[in-house]
């Protein structure tokens, strides 16, 4: 067995053991009371998941494994020269519970180079689909066209015993996540580059191979894709595309599958999709107002009519948090220190002092503060990826890091079929309207 895979094998039976014992001494705990509004509303503020990669504080923001995005932009390991954390090395951190060193990074991005290669068939799959489908829809679609190399479709097949699920969902969950970038460059090189396809450069790390196929050798842009890659990859377990990938895996569909059901949600505007929408709205506003930088008063005016006409203000909310969101700040930071002067992050920046407050004023905006996708869009601008509709997949490719590694932990623990109950208002009505 592999080095990596003997390693993630020796931390299962202790934590097998942790968790069982837990539920022995305290599974009948009461953690909390469900209002009759949480089932209308979202479930919002339920604890109902167990997620081990990673938590959201709303007052805080996220913690992977327990570290800030600061505490890994300094602790984890980085490309030789670079500045941002290796994507590798979270994904390491998340599925092995402890900072991975120079030397297990490199392994990681060289075990994930020896497992990339495509079938050929994928890509003509992909070929196949009409050049005006959107990106998300190309990328789900080439994830399902990978799944004829599923270990566990295989396994499950040949009776495997269910205390050895997590070794294809493994190998599974590593090869997804290998192969994604070059599918995912597939598409971006077939819509905006006539099919002008790049070879992988397997000398270079997971996320800067991945810049050098989209066609980008811009140094600093590998290091912006490196950032990238790491801020995304997960937000707790129960956001759309999480949570979708933990529920489908629980009917013991591969990783394939389970990946591709969450890569649809992740598609929706109120979800991933939003960063291409924030692009969108800014660029509407600014050639509605004439271009340039419009006034704070005119992005007033502008935010106003868009709530007027009953739509949303892409990039800001959350479900949870209740502050900006430091993968906001992250992103600023590194837009303060590479591009201080760009036009877009002039706009960007005046769009935070305005919204918050206007969105504070309608009364029922619980988080008026920007969330990860009302910046992620200018800094891709600025090196040059201006095709929008394509930033979803980035987004995608990056929560495969956190979302696959969570899979690999339900089928270790031996998460069960997730069922939760529904009940219709009638019965809610009988049950509890008379008080
Ligand atoms: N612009 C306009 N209205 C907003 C709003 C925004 N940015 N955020 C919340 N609201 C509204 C919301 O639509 C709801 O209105 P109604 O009562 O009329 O339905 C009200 O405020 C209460 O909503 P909430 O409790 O504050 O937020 P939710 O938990 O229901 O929704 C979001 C959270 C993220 C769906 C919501 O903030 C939103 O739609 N934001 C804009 C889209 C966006 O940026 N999504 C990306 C989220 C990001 F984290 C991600 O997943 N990548």
């Amino acid at each position: 067995m592999q080095r990596l895979k003997e390693l993630f094998s020796e931390k299962i039976e202790s934590t097998q053991k942790e968790v069982k014992d837990f539920i022995a001494a305290h599974g009948d705990t009461v953690i909390g009371e469900i209002k009759i509004s949480q089932l209308y509303g979202g479930m919002r503020g339920m604890q109902a998941l167990i997620t081990e990669t990673s938590k959201l504080d709303p007052a805080e923001g996220i913690r992977f494994r327990g570290y800030s995005i600061p505490e890994l932009q300094e602790k984890l390991p980085k490309y030789p020269g670079g500045e941002q954390p290796l994507p590798e090395g979270i994904f390491y951190l998340m599925l092995y519970n402890e900072l991975p060193d120079d030397d297990t990074v490199r392994r990681v991005s060289n075990n994930w180079a020896r497992r990339a290669q495509i079938p050929p068939h994928v890509f003509k799959v992909i070929d196949a689909l009409p050049m005006h489908t959107h990106p998300m829809t190309q990328f789900v679609v080439g994830i399902m066209a990978l799944r004829t190399e599923s270990e566990f479709k295989k396994a499950y097949r040949n009776g495997i015993n269910k205390s050895e699920y997590w070794e294809p969902t493994y190998e599974d969950a590593m090869n997804l996540i290998a192969r994604l970038p070059r599918v995912a460059a597939y598409i971006y090189r077939r819509m905006y580059h006539n099919g002008d396809h790049i070879e992988p450069d397997p000398s270079l790390d997971w996320s800067g191979n991945f810049a050098h196929m989209l066609g980008f050798d811009n140094e600093e842009f590998h290091e912006l894709l490196r950032l990238y890659m790491t801020i995304h990859v997960d937000h707790e377990g129960g956001n759309v595309s999480a949570h979708t990938i933990h529920l489908v895996g629980s009917a013991l569909s591969d990783a394939y599958q389970s990946f591709a059901a969450g890569m649809n949600g992740l598609a929706g505007p109120l979800h991933g999709l939003a960063n291409q929408e924030v692009i969108r709205w800014i660029f509407a506003m600014r050639d509605e107002l004439g271009g340039g930088l419009p006034s704070k008063e005119q992005i007033a005016n502008y935010v106003r009519q868009t709530l007027n006409d009953g739509k949303v203000v892409p990039g800001f909310g959350h479900a949870v948090l209740r502050k900006t969101d430091p993968r906001y700040t992250a992103q600023r930071d590194f837009a303060q220190k590479h591009m201080p002067h760009d036009d877009l992050f002039q706009i960007v920046s005046r769009v935070y002092e305005v919204v918050p407050e206007i969105l504070q004023e309608t009364g029922k905006v619980k988080n008026p503060w920007p969330n990860v996708d009302a910046h992620s869009g200018q800094l891709l601008m600025h090196y040059g990826l201006t095709q929008y509709d394509f930033y979803t997949v980035l987004f995608g490719v990056s929560r495969s890091l956190g979302t696959l590694a969570s899979l690999i932990w339900d089928r270790a623990l031996g998460f069960p079929l997730e069922r939760p109950g529904s009940t219709t208002t009638e019965l809610l009505k009988e049950q509890y309207g008379k008080k």
